[in-house]
């Protein structure tokens, strides 16, 4: 059987700059990744020997049948399992798997998280008032794109974006954070994790009266707790969390030498916040493909901060290499441990180190395979971690292609999550 996906959607892979990688490269990668997503996704670029075509999908009469109006939106009701074989049917009409898969792999090297608005979980600057360091955030209904594919759903956001901005502030610090509520129904703001005094703890009916439409409240209180927090909606919060009531609360230690840059020697400190209500399976409020890629070079060792705002558990699965696990809820663990699978409850924070060991394109996605790919490929929890040679990164840096360089502008730019923990105030 010829291959029947076009030319330049072939090509197109080959001409990704920032993958640093040709398209043998990748597929090297890919061997060596085994069944891994990524690895199936990218072996469509080979040239199909004898393989099938795939044909599966749902029997017409399921109540899923129905075609997704794009390759990555069906997931919200459609089994990835497959319940029979190929459907010999003509009553379903074939669907070409390998197209579909490459086609939403294709927006995803091609930036697509970039090109999107309102990127969450930027930093926010506190204003100095008295030794308190002071936070004005606005509780808003907003317009958010879970990828580009799909229309704008109506969400929250704190601040204006989901996830919230992410506040990042020093142990010992006085945290002052105002809440104006711009919503049509009352709310109450957590910080979820935090050692906090009892009225400031979030909870209306139990420890203040709801934040009513048009009102403010003030949570002010000393940051005790460091480590990967959250905040979030305490109220009606499986509708409000769900809808993107959520973000970042970092707290960094007070003795810099504690800090994931000294400790650890990481260079990028990443926070990654999933959800599974509104909009489905989501990366720091993305769907794949507009979720953030995470850019590295060999040799380089990073942070990430899994935070899970959903409902259900999601095992984080890096391929290529393994996961330092190094603190639980903010809590340095007293043995950090080695694994490539990590279950995240709901409300939990896990702090990983990864050393970036081997070039390639590393598939990094959710586990239950129903929060990650379908017939139509991937969606969803679903990212890579591209590790660069870095001489050839600073070669193609250094050429004509850079300012153009999509994967690398939705790594930095696309709802970029990664920064360098230092503790504001102090040098190096
Ligand atoms: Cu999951």
């Amino acid at each position: 059987m010829s291959d029947p996906r076009p030319e330049a959607a072939v090509t197109s892979l080959e001409s990704v700059p920032g993958l640093l990688l040709s398209r043998r490269s990748i597929l090297r990668a890919g061997a060596v990744t085994g069944t891994g997503l990524v690895a199936t996704a990218l072996a469509a670029c080979a040239p199909a020997a004898a393989g099938p075509n795939w044909t599966y999908r749902p029997e017409a009469s399921s109540p899923v049948a129905a075609a997704p109006t794009s390759p990555s939106d069906d997931h919200a009701g459609h089994s990835a399992t497959p319940t029979s074989a190929p459907a010999a049917s003509a009553s379903a009409s074939p669907v070409d798997h390998d197209a579909a898969a490459l086609a939403v792999v294709k927006r995803f090297l091609d930036g697509e998280g970039a090109t999107l608005e309102g990127a969450g979980n930027q930093p926010i600057r506190p204003r100095l008032e008295g030794g308190a360091k002071v936070f004005e955030m606005t509780i808003d209904a907003i317009k958010h794109r879970i990828d580009a594919a799909k229309d704008p759903i109506d969400a929250l956001g704190y601040n204006g974006t989901w996830p919230a901005p992410r506040i990042e502030v020093t142990e010992g610090d006085t945290v002052r954070a105002v809440f104006k509520n711009n919503l049509a129904e009352s709310t109450g703001v957590h910080f979820h994790g935090q050692r906090l005094p009892n009225n400031m703890d979030g909870v209306p009916h139990i420890t203040q009266d709801p934040i009513e439409p048009g009102d403010s409240f003030t949570y002010e209180f000393v940051a005790r707790t460091p480590g990967s927090h959250m905040y979030h909606s305490h109220h009606n919060a499986t509708d409000q969390v769900g809808r993107g009531l959520l973000g970042a609360f970092i707290v960094q230690p007070k003795d810099p030498a504690d800090r994931y840059d000294r400790k650890y020697g990481v260079s990028q400190d990443i926070v990654w916040i999933s959800n599974d209500s509104l909009g489905g399976f989501t990366i720091n409020g993305r769907g794949f493909p507009a979720t953030s890629p995470i850019l590295a070079y060999v040799g380089e060792t990073i942070a990430i901060r899994f935070m899970n705002e959903g409902s259900m558990m999601h095992p984080w699965h890096l391929h290529g290499m393994p996961m330092k696990v190094v603190a639980r809820d903010g809590y340095p663990l007293p043995a950090p441990f080695l694994c490539d699978t990590l279950g995240v409850n709901p409300g939990e924070r896990w702090d990983v180190i990864i050393d970036c060991a081997d070039p390639g394109a590393w598939a990094f996605h959710c586990h239950i395979l129903p929060h990650a790919e379908g017939h139509d490929g991937m969606f969803g929890m679903v990212t890579a971690l591209v590790i660069q040679d870095p001489a050839t990164a600073a070669a193609t840096l250094a050429s004509a292609d850079q300012p153009t360089d999509p994967i690398r502008s939705a790594a930095l730019a696309g709802g970029s999550t990664s920064f360098l923990c230092r503790v504001p105030g102090t040098v190096g």
